[in-house]
């Protein structure tokens, strides 16, 4: 089964796939593709018997009872059987594992936070102490344009990732907050089997686990405006564990700092 599910996998061309879950996503996609080639191929035949059993020639009185097997019920309840094997079995635990099992802190996630804008992805590092400093929509203003509270110790060290480029460690945890600005966009990275609207006024959550490193695209997936196709230049690059502290210590010389925001 896993090397047909593979071999599905290479007909249907499925992207890289770069996180923990991300093969559950995908053997959902594939179990899916299965049954919909069977139903297909079923209905095409179905559609042959048709023409065969009740055309004129052979039918040419009309039968006023039709068929009297119990075939269709069998078939249908065979089809049944495997859609609630695809719903309880596979569809319901990977929904379960995005919106309840979040990583804890055992597990050392990084954590971020992003603000989807027309049309760009504002992402947000809560530095080397890995806590984010505190904001209030009372303190926005034209020169603190994210409402930090500046006094606040945990945001001395809080940093903003240039031109929405996200860096993260492999094998680790990344939980991510996400909300928007102006309109509805949708955080979305193929390679790593994620999708999250990011609706202004509201923080979501989403978690996943890189398992390699590269460089991979962000697009937004709710259409945002004429800029929409320019949220495509986000970038998540998975680091080693060792490239990533390098790139976090950089940050951090660099001053940080909630000033670093405006
Ligand atoms: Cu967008």
């Amino acid at each position: 089964m896993e090397k047909l599910a593979d071999l599905t996998s290479k007909i249907l061309g499925m992207p890289v796939l770069a996180s923990k879950h991300g093969g559950d996503v995908d053997k959902l996609i594939i179990y899916v593709h299965w049954l919909m080639g069977a139903l297909f191929i079923g209905w095409i035949l179905y559609f042959i018997l048709v023409l065969v059993k009740f055309n004129r020639k052979s039918n040419p009185k009309a039968d006023y009872v039709g068929i009297r097997g119990h075939a269709s019920n069998y078939i249908e309840a065979i089809v049944a059987l495997v859609e609630g094997v695809l719903l309880i079995g596979f569809a319901v635990p990977l929904w379960a594992h995005a919106v309840d099992r979040f990583p804890t802190a055992e597990d050392h996630p990084i954590k971020l936070k992003i603000v989807a804008q027309q049309f760009a992805w504002n992402v947000f590092y809560p530095g080397p102490d890995g806590e984010f400093g505190a904001q209030d929509m009372s303190l926005i203003t034209a020169d603190n344009p994210w409402g930090f509270d500046k006094s606040d110790p945990k945001g001395k060290d809080d940093f903003i990732a240039p031109e929405g480029d996200i860096h993260v460690p492999v094998d680790r945890p990344v939980i991510i907050t996400i909300t928007s600005k102006d309109v509805i966009h949708s955080f979305k990275v193929i390679a790593m089997r994620v999708t999250q609207d990011a609706i202004p006024g509201v923080r979501i959550p989403l978690h996943f686990t890189p398992t390699k490193v590269g460089v991979y695209q962000i697009n937004c997936a709710q259409l945002c405006g004429v800029g929409h196709s320019s949220m495509a230049n986000g970038r998540i690059h998975v680091d080693t564990q060792a490239d990533y502290d390098k790139w976090l210590a950089g940050k951090a010389k660099s001053g940080g700092g909630a000033q670093s925001f405006e």
